[in-house]
């Protein structure tokens, strides 16, 4: 019994040598004839394929988790600009003003007004002083006695070294203050006022047109002979003789 397992064992190792002979053969190359070289120890690996071809792209994966806040970007055009706001609530009221700035003010109002006082006396005084010395001032027009008389040409001649015309009023209330000129000196007086150019036709020195009169009645009567006027101590007016001598008045 014992021989008869020991030899079967042996079969079946030599027929599992052969056969495991035959299936490492089978996988070597055709050159290597295992039929007649006794197959040897297997050979170390070869080096590592190449690469193979890119796989099929796969599934889209889950989305990501939110990332960080990102820095701030460029600041943008200035936009245009709004219409105005309505009128904001009333502020607090302020504080009391500075009672002593107060009382100074109040000084100082009381100076200005003693000054202006003292200025207005002083002025008063001079416009006598003016119409006494034979002058009379509007806001404009000054007329001034040049000279207690004199022709015509002489007058223009005398007001002519200041640059000036003899007295022309423009309206009532300036002939008003020739008017009182003819009072206060008892004459007559020539105003720069003429028809000689042409007769009838009274212009002023300067060529102008004689807009405001104040003709006596019957006046101007003297034709070709009185291109002149003088102005009475009524106020109205008379054509006269350019020779006649008439107190004389500047108008400055
Ligand atoms: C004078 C003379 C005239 C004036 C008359 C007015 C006599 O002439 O001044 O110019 O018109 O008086 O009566
Ligand atoms: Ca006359």
């Amino acid at each position: 019994m014992h021989l008869q397992g020991t030899f079967q064992f042996l079969l079946l190792a030599i027929s599992l040598t052969v056969a495991s002979e035959k299936a490492t053969c089978d996988s070597e190359p055709k050159t290597n004839t295992c039929n007649i070289v006794t197959c040897g120890l297997p050979g170390s690996n070869g080096l590592p394929g190449r690469d193979g071809n890119q796989g099929p792209k796969g599934e889209k994966g889950d989305q990501g988790q939110r990332g960080t806040l990102g820095p701030p970007g460029k600041v943008g055009p200035v936009g245009i600009k709004g219409e105005q706001g309505s009128l904001g609530p009333r502020g607090p009221k302020g504080d009391k003003g500075d009672i002593q700035e107060l009382i100074s003010l109040k000084a100082q109002i009381t100076v200005l007004q003693e000054q202006i006082s003292t200025l207005k006396a002083f002025i008063s005084k001079h416009i006598k002083v003016m119409k006494l010395s034979g002058i009379r001032s509007m806001e404009e027009k000054w007329f001034m006695v040049a000279a207690s008389e004199g022709t015509f040409e002489e007058g223009k001649k005398i007001c002519s070294h200041v640059g000036a015309p003899l007295a022309a009023p423009q309206n009532a209330r300036e002939n008003g203050a020739l008017q009182e000129l003819a009072q206060q000196f008892n004459k007559n007086i020539f105003l720069d006022i003429s028809d000689e150019k042409a007769e009838g036709k009274f212009l002023y020195w300067n060529g102008q047109t004689v807009r405001y009169t104040n003709w006596a009645s019957e006046e101007p009567n003297g034709g070709r002979k009185e291109n002149c006027v003088e102005i009475y101590a009524n106020g109205q007016w008379n054509d006269q003789l350019c020779s006649e001598k008439r107190l004389i008045v500047c108008q400055l």
